[in-house]
């Protein structure tokens, strides 16, 4: 028995350092690894057992053919020689008559690793395929944070021990950012206090000393009325704003003034004297911090949003306080040179570009070629995409050439013509950044392949061969590749123990002295008024909504990983597919607690079991989870209820912004 090193490649901010007891070629047992410094040995209960995910008897161990209709799940074996020739075939027939702009990738987060997340980027621009704008996750909050602080770094997340007053924000962190919890109860040991910002009160609240419960999408309204009590009791840092602010002037006498506590609670729902209250106490922390989930940032004033809040900071100065500060998400991006890995280079003409939050529409309608093969990696579109029931319409397309390279028989893969089967991280190496701290590992595989599983950068060389694409780029292994990016380091990675990572251990990058006041924009101060954005100043602005009665909210299980883990019975055979209502909502449409529900709006209709809670105020319906369709009551998930429509900036999802109707199922 060994015990080797790896790393979680999840998307989650936390990118846990892990330990996997190996036994005959298996992975026996999974612990978290002490000696990572954020993550601090410990591990979600997904984790805890990845061994059950990578050793499941639902994995796919080889390349398959469909046998049945497009979503029946009919397929027979075929061998790895057999399906890429087959793949050959039918791009080369496509590409004759339709151009290779009728081939479309489709790949997220399936896995964050460097290498194997981005492998496909070099083969499709190779090939001149379509490109897809991959802008799912929270395009809108990077743009809210760069209109007012640019590229000015995240801070460190231990910045919070030293809190007292600690604001979650729009984030679920017990079930999507649980390490924080360690750096949360260090602040509460010195005293911190902790508020919880949410549209209903998630399980984070209980580590919350005060839960405010804000109307979906009017948290800008509320940072606004913050801001307007701050300037009217002169709460705000003078001293800090006139050093390090521009245009605090301009949004004290132009916005400000419309934002009264009395018209922000008729906004948000939270009484005016609560707003009141929430300020002073703010303004008045020695260094208050708000970690800001993505949540808020998922409406059609998703980025507006976020630029309001990332102002709340500027005005009392948290940026020069010990403690102080907000955290968006870290900013690892300089650790290594992606592009060595995407090589945009290799692309010789422009080609179009495809939203995956409009796949639904792009497999429906789009022509001047129409999408005629989709290939789908490390993603689950047919569950994750809003509007399911147009990109399950779109992938029952008889004379589409899907193909999806998958760990397990998903809702995407069902509709395969071809599926090939794909290893899990403890059988393939790469290269690990966080997006919710500054540590960073590379892993080296642990286990050889289960099955005939190949990884993401090994299909893309046979690919490539395939095609014709004669570059050296693909004669070599995944190894070499992460060899040759730290051959090359960063000047960030230059200056720290970079033995460490061939090691395989965790490595902590080093901040530099006073970055928290570093303001990385174009006038060097945080930039409140900002001449380049078509608003110079923010303001409230309403979020898209639909004609029906509740907003649906519908946020991650801390079981799940987006789909991820949903084979996984030990973790998730109870408790799917609820959705949550307030008791006098329940009262007033005449249901009873677990009665079966029907919700819907214009997309379609999805069937839930009721779960009455006061946890969840009026107006408001709550489901955790996207759960594959054979774990659904009416083979529908749930974004068969979300919406194409994007953010007002960074062209991201909106996933919270929609209203449903509920009914009884019809005896
Ligand atoms: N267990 C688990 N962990 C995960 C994931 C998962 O699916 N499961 N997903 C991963 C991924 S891909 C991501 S991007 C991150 C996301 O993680 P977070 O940054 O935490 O963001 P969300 O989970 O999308 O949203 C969190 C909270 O936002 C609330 N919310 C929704 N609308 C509003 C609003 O208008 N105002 C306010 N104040 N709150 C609102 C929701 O009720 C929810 O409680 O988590 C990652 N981690
Ligand atoms: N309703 C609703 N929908 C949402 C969200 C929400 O909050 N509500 N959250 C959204 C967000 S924030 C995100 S980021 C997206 C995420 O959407 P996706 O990135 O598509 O995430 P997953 O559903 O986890 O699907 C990843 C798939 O990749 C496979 N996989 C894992 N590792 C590998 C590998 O190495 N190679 C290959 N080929 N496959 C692999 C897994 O088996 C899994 O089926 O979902 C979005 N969808
Ligand atoms: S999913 Fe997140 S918390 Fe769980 S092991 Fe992976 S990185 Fe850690
Ligand atoms: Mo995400």
């Amino acid at each position: 028995m060994e015990i080797l090193r790896s790393v979680c490649p999840y998307d989650c901010p936390d990118t846990c350092g892990l330990l996997i007891h190996v036994d005959g070629g298996k992975a026996v047992k999974v612990q978290g690894d002490p000696e990572h410094p954020f993550t601090r040995g410990t591990l979600c209960p997904k984790m805890a057992h990845y061994e059950k995910t990578v050793h499941s008897s639902k994995r796919i161990l080889t390349p398959l053919r469909r046998t049945g209709p497009k979503g029946s799940g009919k397929f027979a074996p075929i061998s790895w020689t057999e399906a890429i020739e087959h793949i050959k075939t039918k791009w080369n027939e496509i590409i004759t008559k339709h151009g290779a702009e009728a081939i479309l990738p489709y790949s997220y987060a399936g896995t964050m690793g460097l290498v194997q997340r981005n492998s496909g980027h070099p083969f499709f621009y190779s090939l001149g395929a379509s490109r897809l704008e991959r802008t799912i996750c929270s395009p809108a909050k990077e743009c809210g944070w760069n209109a007012v602080m640019g590229k000015t770094m995240g801070p460190h997340p231990k910045e919070i021990q030293k809190s007292d007053l600690v604001i979650l924000w729009g984030i679920h962190a017990v079930a999507t950012s649980i390490h924080l919890i360690h750096d949360i109860n260090e602040a509460r040991k010195q005293g911190a206090k902790v508020w919880l910002i949410d549209t209903y009160e998630n399980s984070t609240a209980k580590i919350a000393d005060e839960v405010f419960i804000v109307k979906p999408g009017t948290d800008g309204a509320l940072a606004l009325g913050l801001m307007h009590v701050i300037v009217k009791e002169n709460l705000a840092d003078e001293e800090f704003i006139k050093e390090h602010v521009q245009g605090y002037d301009e949004l004290k006498l132009e916005i400000l003034p419309n934002y009264s506590p009395q018209i922000v609670s008729e906004i948000t729902g939270i009484d005016a004297d609560i707003i009141e209250n929430m300020a002073r106490q703010y303004a008045k922390a020695q260094g208050p911090f708000i970690r800001l989930g993505s949540g808020l940032s998922r409406y059609g004033n998703g980025a507006m949003t976020v630029r309001t809040i990332t102002c709340l900071p500027a005005l009392v100065g948290a940026w020069g306080k010990t403690g102080g500060g907000l955290l968006t998400g870290t900013s690892t991006g300089g650790a290594y040179d992606t592009s060595l890995v995407t090589h945009e280079d290799f692309q010789e003409k422009t080609t179009r570009i495809i939203n995956m939050n409009k796949l639904g529409n792009a497999l429906n309608e789009v022509k001047d070629p129409p999408i005629m093969s989709l290939y789908v990696y490390h993603s689950n579109p047919a569950a994750i995409a809003p509007d399911q029931n147009r990109v399950l319409q779109g992938l029952a397309r008889e004379d589409l050439f899907t193909i999806v390279h998958e760990r397990f028989m998903t809702d995407t893969a069902k509709y395969a013509d071809i599926v090939l089967p794909a290893t899990t991280s403890l059988e393939h190496s790469d290269l690990y950044r966080a997006y919710g701290h500054y540590t960073i590992q590379r892993a080296y595989a642990v286990i050889p392949p289960v099955g005939q599983a190949k990884s993401n950068w090994e299909v893309f060389c046979l690919l490539a061969e395939a095609m014709g694409i004669n570059k050296s780029f693909f004669n070599q292994s995944a190894d070499d590749l992460i060899d040759s990016i730290l051959a090359k380091p960063s000047s960030w990675l230059a200056s720290t123990k970079i033995e460490t990572l061939l090691e395989g251990r965790p490595l902590e990058l080093p901040m530099p002295d006073n970055y928290k006041t570093q303001f990385k924009t174009s006038s060097g101060k945080i930039e409140i008024l900002n001449s380049k954005e078509d608003e110079p100043l923010p303001k409230y602005i309403k979020p898209h909504g639909d004609n029906a009665e509740f907003w649906l909210i519908n946020s991650p299980d801390a079981r799940l990983l987006n789909s991820s883990f949903n084979e996984r019975e030990d973790l998730t055979k109870t408790n799917r597919m609820l959705l949550q209502m307030n008791p006098d909502d329940a009262d007033k449409m005449g249901f009873t607690d677990e009665q079966t529900v029907i919700a819907y709006n214009d997309r379609g209709e999805v069937t839930f079991k009721l779960k009455i809670t006061s946890k969840v105020p009026r107006g408001v319906v709550v489901t955790e989870g996207v759960w594959w369709l054979e774990h659904t009551p009416g083979n529908r998930s749930v974004n068969t209820l979300t919406s194409q429509r994007l953010t007002d900036q960074g062209k991201g999802s909106t996933f919270y912004d929609v209203k449903v109707n509920v009914r009884a199922v019809d005896k």
